[in-house]
């Protein structure tokens, strides 16, 4: 019957047969297979079909929490149907034929089923076809190039290395089958958990339904009811795992070329850095520092003492990151060849022969990541370049990349050895790079256990946050790719990866000092700002496009660093919620439309806007700031939202505006993360009525805070007609930063105040604030009243007349 809706070869899902509920799930045979609904909480609820058949499970790859309280659920039969009540939406299943759709509360449909098509298979084949309603929209789908918003379009999950990628391509680097489903700015999410080559077809194929499926396994998918995207978000990053905080040092700014050498380039560019009193953090080493390309071994000619470079320039505050692909040279005498063939840590043909493919070292044998003796082996490797003192490592070529192959990979049928079963790499493809990234967070773990690791990773699948940063790859220098960078970062995090940033200025390609200046201006305000260019380009570094862009280059980098507690206190809450840095101002407003589609503009957290300059010689920048008050950063003016304007923007400035309400703790300029502590630290207080902010910190490096040892400040802020009170909330937590200042700004000031108080305490006005322990001043022109104090760990009490 419902099989002939469906094209040829394909077979519609059965009737339901028999319904078996139990408290954990609903079981529903229908024939062959058989439909099991899992309610993981009140708004997930698993959807597996599996042949009736089938005994035993494979494992999830992605899913990172195993044990759930499994919700009550409310269960009801009758000829028709069967209906599951969960606290947040309901689910009710036809039965014939078998169709699923979920209903909030009230019964209105959230998601269901295409009516005509349901669930269907052909061969090894499977989809899902779900009703498209006509103002529906869809957002995240991993990282993806083109637009934010992805309603007409197909596209394909199969980790692909594609350098110079456009606006068309499809697929790239990374597979994260989820995506947000939105109405009214009402959002579900769907996580297709599938490893296979999946594909999505938003729309393409019809404008009445949509469409998921995959090239083999099961269906398996998470339904997510909001109805706030954040909720989604939330709980999706539950499910598969949120970004650890990492590091504080990478979230300086880092510097990357293919490929800095030798030493003396090395020490050439960091002396740059310094000597022009331009921030930077990290250093990065591409494939020329190795030896013939041999993963774990320096080229000794070019580096004849790394251990001496790494700490002199650590002295100075850099930090190193090397590259590590995952193609070991087929080399009977190079050690990690030989342990690795002795391991029976490779990857074999289809025949049970070791698969050797070529890449940079030439012929090169493949770590079977997704075995765990392999992973575990693969990060003891580490263990001398950690020596060296090197920093964070950054895995490259794991979509798996192969050279001189048309499919660009491994073939389908090699063999991974999954711990005793063996599966396809038709299965493993789309983990294989989350697997590798995976193996080095664990070995770095064990190799220093009280320092978080830096990981950075090309390829991957949902969950790759809990082990590595990700990159968007080989983009462009170009206007073009600048511009793109911002919808893809931004459907990354929605996507459960959060710490992500592309090449700025562009890898492939000569950007114009105005390009690689409007890239950079925006660039620090990317969860991930790192630098990066293709062997045998230009200079790339911020000084390389003359003296006009470096002193603004200059300028952005230092802002970055002035913004750090913000942004460090922004990755914090990242990592315990999963809601992204980076936010597509959709996430913000979902109740205001202008929002939906909007790409060019992004939020970091919830109160700090950036719209980048896109176009060459403009000097303003038409930008929408949505509904409520808001703060010009630099002029601190107070702007009405609602509206389009013209935002002022000649080269030197990049639209930037803080939301009414906020809190934003900053600090002094320093030339890495770690050269000072903050001091003074400043809260830049935005007011409307109110406003709140906070600011965490901990010692950056260690594991500490997860056993307290952080600080965490909150600032509260009350406006009104007789005085503005500012509370500094004793700090919660255990960590003590160094004695210091704390400064508190506040905005929006129309007059000089006649009295400021700290507890009963009158606070004088002085003429510089730098020069006095505590005490006032006012800036008329910025209409901002700066309150300067000694840091209380205990709290301190404000009051302003
Ligand atoms: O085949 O290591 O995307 O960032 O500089 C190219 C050399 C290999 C690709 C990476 C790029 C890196 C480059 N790599």
């Amino acid at each position: 019957m419902s099989a002939k809706t469906l094209s040829a070869g394909w077979t519609s899902i059965g009737d339901a047969q028999l319904v078996l509920n139990s408290d954990q799930q609903v079981v529903i045979d229908c024939g062959d297979m058989q439909v099991q609904l899992t309610p993981f909480a009140n708004d997930m609820v698993r959807v597996r079909v599996v042949p009736t058949s089938q005994k035993s499970e494979r494992g999830s790859w992605a899913i990172a929490k195993e044990q759930w309280d499994l919700p009550p659920h409310k269960y009801s039969e009758d000829a028709k149907g069967i209906t599951i009540e969960l606290a947040d939406f309901s689910i009710r299943v036809t039965k014939s034929p078998l169709r699923i759709a979920f209903l909030t509360p009230a019964g209105e449909v959230i998601n269901q089923d295409d009516p005509a098509k349901g669930m269907g298979w052909d061969g090894a084949q499977l989809r899902v076809w779900k009703e498209m309603p006509q103002n529906e929209l869809y957002y995240g789908f991993g990282e993806k190039t083109g637009m934010l918003e992805r309603r007409g379009l197909a596209m394909t999950d199969w980790n692909y290395d594609i350098p110079a990628y456009t606006p068309a391509t499809d697929p790239i680097y990374q597979s994260i089958p989820f995506f947000l489903g939105m109405r009214d700015g009402k959002f579900y999410g769907i996580f297709f958990d599938n490893t296979f080559r999946t594909s999505f077809d938003m729309g393409k194929e019809s404008d009445r339904y949509y469409s998921f499926g995959s090239d083999g396994g099961s269906i398996n998918y998470y339904f997510f009811y909001g109805p706030s995207p954040k909720k989604v978000i939330e709980r999706f990053t539950e499910l598969t795992g949120r970004m650890n905080l990492p590091p504080k040092w990478s979230l300086g700014y880092q510097q990357c070329r293919w490929s800095y050498y030798p030493e003396a380039k090395v020490r050439d560019i960091a002396g740059n850095f310094r000597s022009r009193k331009i921030p930077c953090d990290v250093i990065y080493l591409d494939i020329d520092y190795m030896d013939g390309f041999r993963c774990f071994t320096w080229n000794k000619e070019n580096f004849p003492n790394p251990k001496k470079m790494v700490s002199d320039l650590a002295n100075d505050g850099f930090k190193f990151v090397t590259i590590i692909d995952p193609g070991i040279k087929n080399d009977t005498t190079y050690w990690v060849y030989k342990e690795g063939a002795k391991g029976n840590h490779f990857v074999r043909n289809g025949d049970s022969s070791l698969f050797i493919g070529p890449v940079w070292p030439g012929n090169c044998a493949f770590p079977d990541f997704a075995n765990t003796k392999a992973r575990t082996w693969w990060g003891t490797l580490y263990a001398d370049l950690v020596k060296v003192g090197i920093r964070g490592f950054w895995n490259d070529m794991n979509e798996p990349s192969v050279f001189d192959v048309p499919t660009k990979t491994f073939p389908l049928d090699a063999v991974h050895n999954v711990d005793g079963e063996k599966e396809s790499h038709a299965e493993i493809h789309n983990v294989y790079g989350m697997q590798m990234a995976r193996g080095t967070y664990e070995g770095l773990r064990r190799l220093k256990p009280d320092e978080r690791p830096f990981v950075l990773t090309r390829a991957g699948y949902a969950g790759t946050q809990r082990y590595s940063a990700a990159w968007t790859g080989d983009n462009v220098s170009s206007w073009e790719h600048m511009a793109m960078a911002m919808p893809m970062c931004m459907n990354f995090g929605l996507s459960g990866q959060p710490f992500v940033g592309p090449d700025i200025g562009g890898f492939i390609g000569a950007p114009s000092g105005e390009l690689y200046t409007r890239w950079l201006q925006y660039g620090v305000f990317l969860p991930l700002c790192r630098s990066h260019s293709v062997t045998g380009s230009i200079n790339k570094e911020p000084w390389a496009f003359g003296e006009e862009f470096t002193k603004i280059n200059k300028k952005f980098i230092e802002l970055r660093y002035q913004f750090m507690p913000f942004l460090y206190t922004e990755f914090y809450k990242s990592s315990t919620t999963g809601v992204p840095i980076m936010r597509p101002l959709m996430l913000e407003f979902p109740d205001d439309k202008t929002t939906y589609r909007l790409d060019t503009q992004f939020m970091v957290g919830g109160d700090l806007l950036v719209s980048p300059v896109l176009e060459a010689g403009s000097t303003s920048r038409r930008m929408y700031l949505p509904k409520g008050e808001w703060y010009d950063f630099w002029t601190r003016e107070k702007i009405s939202g609602g509206k389009w304007i013209e935002a002022p923007a000649p080269l030197d400035r990049l639209p930037l505006f803080v939301r009414a309400g906020a809190v934003i703790p900053m600090q002094q300029v320093v030339q890495y993360t770690d050269q000072a502590p903050a001091d003074p630290l400043t809260f830049e207080i935005f007011p409307s009525a109110e406003a709140n902010g906070s600011c965490y910190e901990d010692d950056g490096i260690s594991f500490g805070y997860k056993k307290g040892i952080f600080r965490a400040t909150a600032v509260k802020v009350s406006v009104s007609r007789e005085a503005t009170t500012i509370k500094m909330i004793a700090a919660r937590g255990s960590y003590l930063p160094s004695k210091r200042s704390v400064v508190f700004a506040l905005n929006g000031v129309e007059q000089k105040p006649k009295v400021i108080n700290v507890g009963s305490e009158q606070l004088k006005e002085v003429g510089s604030l730098s020069d006095a322990a505590q005490g006032w001043s006012y800036d008329r022109e910025l209409h901002r009243l700066s309150i300067k104090l000694p840091d209380s760990q205990t709290g301190l009490d404000l009051s302003v007349q």
